[in-house]
């Protein structure tokens, strides 16, 4: 395989912290903190599937929590996001609503598709997100048509759809591409490239690891990031949202990263390929994005030992009260699948 991503994809660089020259103290707290928030939710997920309570797999993306954070900060309630089966930082990111993840996940009447999806049927069209599917690139095309749509309806919306480096294998990625294109649709694809598509290394799958030489054969703008630096992922969003934002087209964000945790569920060391190491775990570890904002930030000044303390204290014991409410939240009555997912009417 060709290795165009060069170092970002070596665990064993980037460790140290990142630059935050020139940066909102305001904003990189308020990143730091979405980040935290979304890696304790997980790792709730991770306990809740490991002591049986949760009945359906959810896929943890421990480790990825810098790319929709980075994202995130630069869109606005009415833009269309689109995600996947590993989406719930895609949409914490937007609404910090953990109870309603949770109540979701266990399939409660009060979740966030009212129980009746799980962890891979995510919908909050209010904040923003338009659905994830467990269908692998199953949502690609839909976010270009909803991008085409805000074109044509004259807004400053924007679409995004995340994208795994296996979603590129789907055909459909490929049309979506070149459609939002040749519409110039105002239209974000972010690819999540952790490298692995399930149990299997990019090595295994594709020619070249990098995944945005598909945006150059599409002509569309692109950016390659190390997607574990949350400020070099916010920099190159707010760059490329403000481009499509004034009718400039689509544009590819690449984010190389990877996950801690196994393909699906709390273990990590459960469907790993061949190329996937416990060293490689621990080096990418590392680089964790939250470890590395927070010594940045630490060292600048901008936030205390004594802060992160009482955030984390303060998160904990409401992520264990959202999770003791949403445990004894009433599941849907039996109508619901005919109110929320089969048409009541007999054709
Ligand atoms: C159309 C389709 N094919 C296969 C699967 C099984 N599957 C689920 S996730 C996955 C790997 C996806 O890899 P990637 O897009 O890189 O996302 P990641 O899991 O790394 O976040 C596969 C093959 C599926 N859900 N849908
Ligand atoms: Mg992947």
């Amino acid at each position: 395989m060709k290795k165009q991503l060069e170092d970002l994809s070596d665990p064993t660089k980037f460790q140290d912290s990142i630059i935050i020259d020139g940066m909102d103290a305001s904003l990189l707290k308020q990143m730091l903190k979405s980040m935290i928030l979304i890696r304790k939710t997980e790792q709730r997920l991770a306990l809740g599937r490991k002591n049986r309570l949760i009945g359906g797999p959810v896929h943890l993306g421990a480790g990825q929590e810098a790319i929709a954070v980075g994202i995130s900060q630069s869109l606005q309630r009415t833009d269309r996001v689109f995600g996947a089966h590993r989406s719930h930082s895609h949409l914490l990111a937007l609404n910090p609503d953990f109870y309603k993840l949770f109540a979701e996940v266990l399939g409660k009447s009060t979740g966030f598709s009212k129980g009746m999806g799980g962890s891979m049927h995510l919908y909050d069209q209010p904040n923003g997100f338009y659905g994830s599917v467990p269908i692998v690139a199953g949502t690609v095309s839909l976010a270009v048509g909803a991008a085409m749509a805000a074109k044509l309806q004259g807004t400053d919306d924007v679409g995004v759809a995340y994208i795994g480096d296996g979603a590129v294998e789907e055909g459909v990625v490929h049309e979506s591409f070149n459609l939002a294109k040749i519409q110039e649709a105002p239209m974000l694809f972010v690819i999540e490239n952790n490298l692995f598509a399930s149990h299997m290394h990019i090595s295994l799958r594709q020619p070249n690891d990098m995944i945005s030489r598909f945006a150059v054969a599409n002509e569309i703008p692109h950016k390659l990031v190390d997607g574990n630096d949350v400020v070099a992922v916010f920099n190159a969003a707010r760059e490329q949202i403000a481009d499509m934002r004034t009718g400039k087209g689509p544009r590819l964000l690449e984010l190389v990263t990877y996950r801690w945790y196994g393909h699906v569920d709390w273990r990590d060391d459960v469907d790993v390929g061949v190329e996937r190491s416990l060293d490689d775990i621990e080096n990418w570890k590392a680089r964790d994005p939250i470890a590395r904002l927070s010594a940045s930030m630490l060292s600048a000044g901008m936030w205390s030992e004594a802060e992160e303390l009482a955030f984390n204290k303060g998160l904990d014991m409401d992520i264990a009260e959202a999770w003791e409410q949403a445990m004894q939240d009433p599941y849907p009555k039996g109508s619901a699948t005919l109110d929320y997912v089969y048409s009541p009417i007999l054709l």
